[in-house]
C-alpha cells in the first residue's frame, strides 16, 4: 500500500467514524462504491417500477379529486427515481446501463411491487402500509454515510410522509362508507400486510449485506429492527382505522415492550425476489416497452444537444 493510499483510506475511515459524509470526489473502497451503487440502483428501480401498480388506477379513479391526488403521487415516485439515478451517477454508474440491468433482471427492485392492485382500496393500503414501511426504512437513510444518497432521502421522506397520510385518509373515507367499502379495505389489508413486512428484507440471520453496511453506516438499523418498528407503529393505526391485521399471533408483549408477530413465509420472499412473484413478468415487460417506446425521445434529445453544441461552436468561431 502506498503512503498516499494509506492516507486516503484513513481519511475514509475517519469520515465514517466521525459520522461525516463521504462525498463523490472522496476516495472510497471499491466495495463501498459497489454496495452504494447496488442499493441506490435497487432503490431507484423500485420507485420507477413502483409507479405501475398505482398508475393503472389513474384512469379509473373514483373522482376528480382522487385522480389529481393519485397523479401527483405517481409523479412524485418518478421524481424519486430520478434523484436516485442521479445519486448513483455521482458514483460513476451509468443510467442507461442501470436501466439495461433492470430490464434484463441483473439488478433488483423491491419485492412489494410484484403484487397486483385489485381494487381502489389497494391505492389507500399502498399509501398506508407500503409508504409507511418505506418511511420506516428510509428515515434512517437520511443519515446514511454517502452524502448524495442521504440528501436525496430527506426530500423523498417528506414526500413519502405525505403519501402515507393520503393513503390513510383514503382508507378512513372508505371505512366511513358502505359495508362493501369496508370489506374492500379489509381485503386489501389482508393481501398487503405480509408482503409489506417482507419489504424490509430477509431476517438478520440471512441478510448478506447488513453487517458490512452497518459498519460503513450506510444502514443504521438491521432489517429485523426496522420491521419491528413498523409493526409497533402500524398496530395502533389499524385499530384507529377499524381493520384487523391478518395475523392471529400479533399481540403486545409487555416484557419486550414490542408487539410479537407471526412467522413470515420467507420462501415467498425468495420466490418473488428471484422473479417468480404474481406480477414480475408483467412489471418488467411494461418497463422494457416504455424504454423501447421512449427511444425516439432520447435520440431527439441527443440530436438537439449536438445541434445546439454545433451552433454554439459556430458562434464562438
Ligand atoms: N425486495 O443483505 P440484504 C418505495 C435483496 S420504494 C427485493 O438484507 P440489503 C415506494 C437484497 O438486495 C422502496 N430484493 O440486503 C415506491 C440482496 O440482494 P443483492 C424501496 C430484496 O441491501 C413507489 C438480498 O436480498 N426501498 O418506497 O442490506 C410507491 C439480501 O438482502 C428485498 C429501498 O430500496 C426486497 N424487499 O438490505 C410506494 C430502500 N430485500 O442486492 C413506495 C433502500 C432484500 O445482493 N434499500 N433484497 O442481489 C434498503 O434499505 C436495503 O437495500 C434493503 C435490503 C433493506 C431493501
Amino acid at each position: 500500500m502506498t503512503p498516499q493510499h494509506f492516507e486516503t483510506q484513513q481519511h475514509f475511515e475517519r469520515t465514517i467514524d466521525r459520522d461525516q459524509r463521504v462525498e463523490p470526489r472522496d476516495w472510497m473502497p471499491d466495495a463501498y462504491r459497489a454496495t452504494m451503487v447496488r442499493q441506490i440502483a435497487q432503490h431507484a428501480h423500485s420507485e420507477i417500477i413502483g409507479m405501475q401498480p398505482e398508475g393503472v388506477w389513474i384512469t379509473r379513479a373514483p373522482s376528480l379529486r382522487r385522480k389529481a391526488i393519485l397523479l401527483a403521487k405517481v409523479q412524485d415516485e418518478a421524481g424519486h427515481g430520478l434523484y436516485l439515478y442521479s445519486a448513483a451517477e455521482t458514483l460513476g454508474a451509468d443510467r442507461g446501463d442501470m436501466t439495461a440491468k433492470l430490464i434484463s433482471g441483473r439488478q433488483k427492485y423491491s419485492s412489494i411491487f410484484n403484487y397486483p392492485t385489485l381494487t381502489y382500496a389497494d391505492v389507500g393500503v399502498i399509501g398506508w402500509l407500503v409508504d409507511g414501511a418505506a418511511i420506516c426504512n428510509q428515515v434512517p437513510l437520511c443519515r446514511s454515510s454517502y452524502g448524495p444518497y442521504a440528501r436525496a432521502m430527506i426530500r423523498i421522506c417528506k414526500e413519502e410522509s405525505f403519501h402515507q397520510r393520503q393513503g390513510y385518509e383514503l382508507l378512513m373515507t372508505l371505512m366511513r362508507g358502505t359495508r362493501g367499502q369496508r370489506e374492500m379495505v379489509q381485503d386489501a389489508v389482508d393481501r398487503w400486510w405480509w408482503p409489506s413486512l417482507m419489504m424490509f428484507g430477509p431476517p438478520d440471520t440471512d441478510s448478506t449485506h447488513t453487517a458490512q453496511s452497518m459498519a460503513w453506516k450506510i444502514k443504521r438499523h438491521t432489517n429485523d429492527e426496522l420491521r419491528q418498528r413498523f409493526v409497533d407503529m402500524t398496530v395502533p393505526q389499524a385499530d384507529a382505522l377499524g381493520v384487523t391485521l391478518p395475523d392471529p399471533d400479533l399481540r403486545w408483549n409487555a416484557d419486550r415492550d414490542h408487539h410479537d408477530f407471526g412467522a413470515i413465509d420467507w420462501s415467498e420472499l425468495k420466490r418473488v425476489i428471484s422473479g417468480d412473484g404474481p406480477c414480475n413478468a408483467e412489471r418488467v415487460a411494461a418497463r422494457r416497452a416504455a424504454h423501447e417506446e421512449g427511444a425516439w425521445v432520447r435520440d431527439a434529445a441527443v440530436a438537439y444537444a449536438a445541434k445546439h453544441a454545433a451552433r454554439q461552436a459556430g458562434r464562438e468561431a
